[in-house]
């Protein structure tokens, strides 16, 4: 069970995978691990080769133990690819590709899995061992899949991503089973805290990494009612997303990819937005929360920080109004 602790001060960010773990490292250099909460998008979990695989989860593991691939932006650095090479020999699928290093948190993962433990509990054992002090957890622990409604029909999130590489035009985007699903309680109970430093909602995804989080039973009212200051760090600089596929799913989604128009994907819950200088012309008005422009393309350590930095100040100083 993830061990309860003190919340007073504490800050809680919303993350998915490349951009959410970039600004998560960043987090970590400034507050202190029993202070800080990561809480992953898990709607891109999935089963391949009966392994349970949760990348978002891992591409967070990794950036924050410091065994991130910052190339590729998933898996682990100076991996070796025996088991690929080796299952391809034999037929094996070969459009999702598992290092070795990153099979055995596969292996490992699903082995537990099936032994009964929680997938937050697996995440915080694995964390914990791997020299992360603050506390990583699922957004839940129930089974949430993003699948996409496109030209070639419905698609499971992995296959849209990886395996047809995004090209698909995406007309809708479900999470199935999140309005069943069960919360991560430690979310609940942040959101509820009085003292809660800031929720940051990290420069991910607004669609596939961000929504299904707030998709989930009661966490949109939650962020909404939260006493702590929301802080988003967009995704968009200068009307394109750093990488993936945001910027496209927002024209297929009839919106121009701007910073304005992913402040609008959280309509409702932000105090602040913190856009690119490239954007400090967009108003207040625009996004529905106060604007702040910083560099936020976080291509180095310094960069994260930086941001983070940002974040942090900016949290505090509209703490400071509301109190
Ligand atoms: N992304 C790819 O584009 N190709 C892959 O072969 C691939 C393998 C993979 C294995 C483990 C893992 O945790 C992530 C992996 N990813 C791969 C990235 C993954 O699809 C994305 O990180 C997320 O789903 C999107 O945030």
């Amino acid at each position: 069970m993830t061990a309860m602790r003190d919340l007073d001060g504490s800050v809680l960010a919303l993350s998915g995978g490349i951009g959410g773990a970039k600004l998560a490292l960043g987090l970590s250099h400034l507050v202190v691990p029993e202070k800080l909460i990561i809480v992953a998008n898990t709607a891109d979990d999935f089963e391949h080769l009966d392994l349970s695989v949760s990348p978002d989860i891992d591409t967070l593991v990794y950036t924050l133990a410091g065994l991130s691939n910052d190339e590729l932006g998933w898996g682990r650095r100076g991996e070796t690819w025996n088991f690929m090479t080796a299952l391809e020999a034999i037929g094996g699928p070969r459009w999702f590709r598992l290092g070795d290093g990153d099979l055995a948190m596969h292996v490992e993962r699903s082995h537990r899995l099936r032994a009964g433990e929680t997938l937050s509990d697996i995440t915080a054992d694995i964390a914990r061992r791997l020299g992360i002090g603050l506390t990583l957890l699922p957004m839940t622990d129930d089974r949430v899949r993003t699948r996409l409604e496109t030209d070639e029909g419905w698609l499971d999130f992995q296959d849209y991503f990886v395996r047809r590489a995004c090209a698909p035009m995406v007309r809708s985007v479900v999470f199935a089973g999140s309005e069943t699903a069960t919360p991560q309680p430690m979310l609940m109970r942040a959101l509820a805290h009085p003292r809660l430093r800031a929720v940051v909602i990290c420069p991910s995804n607004p669609f596939i990494s961000i929504e299904p989080i707030l998709s989930l039973p009661n966490v949109r009212a939650a962020i909404a009612a939260c006493p702590a200051p929301v802080i988003l760090v967009s995704p968009i600089i200068g009307g394109k997303s750093v990488k993936g596929p945001t910027a496209k799913m927002m024209r297929e989604l009839g919106q121009t990819p701007s910073a304005v128009a992913a402040s609008r994907c959280y309509e409702g819950l932000l105090d602040a937005v913190i856009v690119d200088h490239k954007d400090a012309g967009t108003t207040a008005a625009e996004h529905g929360a106060a604007v702040f422009p910083a560099h936020t393309l976080m291509r180095t350590l310094e960069d994260r920080r930086v941001v983070a930095a940002k974040v942090l100040d900016v949290a505090d100083s509209l703490a400071g109004k509301v109190a």
